[in-house]
């Protein structure tokens, strides 16, 4: 990252140079690129349904996407496919169903699921795989912003939540995913 304004200050003298060796006028030196803003980050834990502690989420909002990293430690999850989804309410705290987390943060009403050709919704996101021992390591991205309009950190802050079963991306509401078994605020 810090490296970036020195190769584009070299790329800009070679294009200089290339410039004056055709003999024609030396353009203006660009003004120095700023550096890219640093993404904001974010860590919550992930509880199960009897409210302990299994993992963690750890986000990084940059310009144009959020990248989300999912770590649940062995014995987490059932081994498998798990749909995982942004929902509109930052509120864990009914671990036995996680109800309290509402449906999937959907502003413009769009049909759930990211192979759904009226879809996705805001909340909708890759399905995760649980290993043998019931651990995850994951890393999914979504155009939801953490901050400023439509974001995950709006007034009621949203809910990862983590499903029984696999999404399939397109069956309403939610890709048949199931029951919600994990939650991690983002607030
Ligand atoms: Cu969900």
């Amino acid at each position: 990252m810090r490296r970036l304004p020195s190769v584009l200050a070299l790329a800009a003298s070679s294009a200089i140079a290339a410039h004056t060796a055709l003999a024609q006028p030396a353009p203006a030196a660009p003004a120095e690129a700023a550096p890219p803003a640093a993404p904001q980050t974010f860590e919550s834990p992930i509880q199960n349904g009897k409210g302990e502690p299994i993992g963690k989420i750890m986000i990084r909002d940059g310009a144009s996407a959020l990248v989300m990293r999912v770590t649940i430690q062995p014995g987490g999850l059932p081994p498998g496919w798990h749909g995982i989804h942004f929902h509109a309410v930052g509120d864990c705290s009914d671990t036995a169903k996680f109800e309290n987390s509402k449906a999937h943060v959907n502003h413009d009403q769009s049909k759930h699921g990211l192979l759904n050709p009226e879809g996705p919704d805001e909340g909708d996101l890759p399905n995760v795989f649980a290993n043998a021992d019931g651990s995850v390591n994951a890393e999914v991205s979504s155009e939801t912003p953490l901050t400023g309009e439509g974001a995950l950190k709006d007034g009621d802050g949203s809910a990862l939540i983590i499903h029984a079963n696999e999404d399939d991306h397109a069956t309403q509401p939610i890709g048949g995913a199931g029951a919600r078994i994990a939650c991690a605020v983002i607030k």
